[in-house]
């Protein structure tokens, strides 16, 4: 049986842990793999969102998904690095929550992901929440409850 407290943690709004969009490293429909391999590079991130010109979220982009685009017979083409888009190589299958979804919703997902992109009610990307977020809060209230 779950305890009214657990109760609230599970129904609070995901709003206040959320990383915000401009703190996010992201990539942006149209460049090329090349940049993205520097960005992923430079950040340490394994995988980051891909954004259209307007700010919505439309993907996610990893090294693995770099490296397999440019995996030939024989070798690794770096040359092609410059001319592939990351709009062709992204994941579209995101986890995407809103603003106002509960923290147990998100704890649901963050179980196989490592971290949840998070859109306001027009679709415009909002930041992440990620998985040690959800893990610190879930500590602060295991801790209080001894
Ligand atoms: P990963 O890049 O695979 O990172 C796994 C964990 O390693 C991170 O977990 C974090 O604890 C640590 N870590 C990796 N790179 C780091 C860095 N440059 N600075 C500090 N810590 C770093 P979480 O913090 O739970 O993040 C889960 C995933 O969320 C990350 O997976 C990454 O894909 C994404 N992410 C987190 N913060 C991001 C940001 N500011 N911009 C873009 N993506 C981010």
């Amino acid at each position: 049986m779950i305890s009214t407290n657990t109760k609230d943690l599970l129904a609070m709004p995901i709003q206040e842990f959320i990383i915000s969009s401009e703190k996010v490293a992201h990539v942006q429909m149209g460049n090329s793999a090349e940049h993205a391999l520097l960005v992923l590079t430079r950040t340490g991130y394994s995988s980051i969102p891909v954004l259209d010109l307007k700010y919505r979220l439309q993907g996610l982009l990893s090294m693995k998904m770099i490296t397999e685009s440019i995996l030939g017979l024989e070798h690794i083409e770096y040359e092609k690095l410059a001319e592939i888009k990351v709009d062709t190589i992204m994941d579209q299958d995101i986890a995407v929550l809103n603003l106002t979804d509960t923290f147990q919703k998100a704890l649901d997902l963050v179980i196989n992901h490592a971290f949840l992109c998070i859109v306001d009610e027009e679709g415009t990307f909002a930041g992440i929440l990620t998985r040690r977020v959800i893990l610190k809060q879930l500590k602060k209230y295991i801790y209080q409850k001894e």
